[in-house]
């Protein structure tokens, strides 16, 4: 098990978009529970691959209280949706950023787990919310996004400033061992 190292906002890495697995083996089954580790000690309710610099269409999420109810979605997918709800979102790579966001009530999600086998599931109130912002991540979109530019400009600013992570202290993008090129 290990800790893994969350990107924080604006990291362009946030902005890549994810691969599809292919290769179900030991090194996913690791890497997911490694993913899993990292979402519970933040804490968290959800993590995108993304979020730890990996390329590899994988969330890890759990809503529940007692940390019991863990899923691990490789290649996932929102077949359909219906109705709206706005909910006050967080994410750990905005720390300290909370505002609301409208999506969708009511998903149905299709995805492999972490050995391959398909899955397919209804989610509603704050699974629906986490799947729809982890799904996000994975296509290099951050819930800031939503936000106002004014916002956006302004949760830029506070969190290059305590971070200061500007692009030129950054080392450059490079792929991880499962990152398709840029
Ligand atoms: O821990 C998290 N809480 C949260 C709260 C409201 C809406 C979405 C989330 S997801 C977030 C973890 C995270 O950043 N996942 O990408
Ligand atoms: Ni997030």
């Amino acid at each position: 098990m290990a800790l893994l190292d969350i990107l924080v906002y604006p990291d362009p890495r946030l902005r890549r978009k994810a691969v599809p697995v292919t290769e179900f083996d030991d090194d996913l089954r690791t890497f997911a529970n490694d993913m899993a580790e990292t979402m519970y000690a933040a804490p968290g309710i959800g993590l995108a691959a993304i979020q730890v610099n990996d390329r590899r269409r994988v969330i890890v999420v759990d809503v529940s209280e007692n940390h019991d109810d863990l899923q691990i979605l490789v290649n996932p997918e929102i077949i359909s949706s219906d109705g709206s709800a706005e909910y006050e979102e967080g994410c750990l790579s905005v720390p300290g950023v909370f505002a609301p966001v409208s999506r969708a009530e009511q998903i149905r999600v299709k995805g492999c787990d972490v050995d391959g086998s398909p899955v397919e599931f209804d989610a509603d109130g704050l699974l629906a919310i986490c799947i729809q912002h982890e799904i996000d991540h994975l296509n290099g979109k951050v819930f800031v996004d939503y936000l106002s530019r004014l916002k956006q400009d302004r949760i830029r600013k506070k969190l290059v400033k305590e971070y200061s992570n500007p692009a030129e202290q950054r080392p450059p993008l490079e792929d991880t061992a499962h990152g398709a090129p840029l």
